[in-house]
């Protein structure tokens, strides 16, 4: 079988937490495993992978479905055909008592979450439970709309646009993005987001939760 083909497009920056690499498989492709007590968290993004714990449990996932695996988790991401998918990897930050599960969801049967003072769509791709050290969130903007809040916070983001087009500004710089732009906001940098393009906008962003930032 040829290996899991890695393209980093995004890599680990002097103070980031975590990594996200974009994963592209060829046909026959099947992956390693991550590093020990790191979780990884994978989201379809072309054609189909087929994940698989050790204890021989199977789920093909197609695009917008995702995984999450704990640390140490036995499992393997395979693909027949050519497919690409987005990772996410960090160490877990464990907490007493606490343990995360693995599983396996699509974004379309997330529901949409209360956003107060805001606009856009919110889906959270994670349990919320303080179990988990981070989550996911898909955001939908409609032309036109924007964050209210021009948001500064201790969290770091890892953010993927998937659909459309628009302007991301970050500190006193803006950026037009466009659908497969990555960004990597560190802790405490100013952000805000128009959906300035003529058609909706979606991206997927990471975001750390639930811990000290100390
Ligand atoms: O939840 C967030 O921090 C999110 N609203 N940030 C962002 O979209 N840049
Ligand atoms: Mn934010």
């Amino acid at each position: 079988m040829t290996p899991l083909y890695l393209l980093l497009t995004f890599k680990i920056c002097l103070d980031s937490h975590f990594i996200m690499y974009l994963a592209k498989l060829k046909e026959n492709s099947r992956s390693g495993l991550p590093l020990h007590d790191v979780e990884r968290f994978i989201f379809v993004l072309h054609g189909a992978v087929t994940v698989t714990s050790a204890h021989g449990e199977s789920h093909i996932l197609k695009v917008d479905s995702y995984a999450y695996f704990p640390p140490n988790f036995e499992h393997s991401i395979e693909s027949d055909a050519p497919a690409i998918i987005v990772v996410f990897e960090r160490r877990y930050a464990h907490l007493s008592n606490h343990v995360t599960e693995p599983l396996v969801n699509s974004t379309d049967k997330q529901p949409l979450l209360e956003t107060p003072g805001e606009i856009f769509e919110l889906r959270k791709l994670l349990p919320m439970s303080l179990a988990y050290d981070f989550n996911i969130h898909i955001m939908d903007f409609q032309p036109g709309e924007f964050l209210n809040v021009k948001e500064v916070h201790y969290n770091q983001h890892g953010l993927l646009l998937l659909e459309g087009e628009s302007i991301y500004r970050l500190g006193d710089s803006w950026y037009p993005v466009q659908a497969g732009d990555v960004i990597w906001m560190a802790p405490f940098v100013p952000q805000w987001y128009a959906a300035l393009g003529k058609t909706p906008t979606r991206y997927l962003l990471y975001k750390d939760v639930n811990r000290s930032p100390l």
